[in-house]
């Protein structure tokens, strides 16, 4: 059983998903980051940097005792290789994958995430959401040309998948417009479309119907 450190947002759902994709069995410690749940010390005790998602497993493989951990790429590797599951163990698939788990977190997370962050603003600061805005588009047409001849971001379903699905769920939001990423679009609908997917947001949905 997986205790899994948790909040509506895109980094949280990446891991409710590989959880329902691999049907491990895990109870959710929701951390309501709008009320600042993710700074009480018992939660930076497990997540020091304060942020969600963040996980403990009372029982990794190797029998050497509870192992907690922050980071969702981390998250996402560590839970890929407790179950063999959702990356490719050939050098090659295995280190595309990695590649673009990567960068997901270095890049296409944090943009859009600065670009929600500006246009949800109040305030308009012009400078500020042309850059966010801007960057996020030119990573969405990285993705879309990495999926021109591939169902999935790697050679298989895989953990970039994802990683990278919650970040454009909220397309519109971020100013981008799916049709102009064909390709990207493509690999959009067929992600909403598979059941653990659609599991994952249904328990946001119940754990945070706003
Ligand atoms: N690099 C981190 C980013 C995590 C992150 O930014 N989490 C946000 C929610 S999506 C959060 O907890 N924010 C609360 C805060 O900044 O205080 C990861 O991939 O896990």
């Amino acid at each position: 059983m997986i205790d899994f450190y948790y909040w509506t947002t895109p980094n949280g759902h990446k891991i409710s998903i590989f959880l329902e994709e691999a049907g491990l069995e895990y109870r959710i410690f929701p951390i309501n980051i709008g009320k600042d749940k993710q700074f009480s010390p018992d939660y930076l005790k497990i997540s020091p940097n304060n942020k969600i998602p963040a996980i403990v497993d009372p029982s990794p493989k190797d029998g050497s005792g509870p192992l907690s951990l922050f980071e969702s790429g981390a998250i996402l590797l560590y839970l890929a290789e407790k179950t063999n599951l959702f990356l490719a163990k050939d050098l090659h698939s295995r280190n595309e994958t990695l590649q673009w788990l990567f960068w997901q977190v270095g890049g296409l997370g944090p943009m859009a995430g600065q670009n929600g962050h500006f246009s949800r603003l109040p305030e308009v600061i012009p400078y500020a959401i042309n850059r966010y805005v801007k960057e996020t588009t030119r990573l969405y047409s990285v993705l879309d040309k990495q999926l021109a001849n591939r169902e999935y971001i790697a050679k298989q379903y895989s953990i970039a998948d994802m990683a990278c699905f919650p970040w454009i769920v909220p397309y519109e939001m971020q100013q981008q417009n799916l049709d102009d990423f064909p390709n990207l679009k493509r690999w959009f609908l067929i992600m909403k479309e598979r059941p653990a997917v659609q599991r994952a947001y249904a328990l946001a949905q119940k754990i945070n119907p706003k």
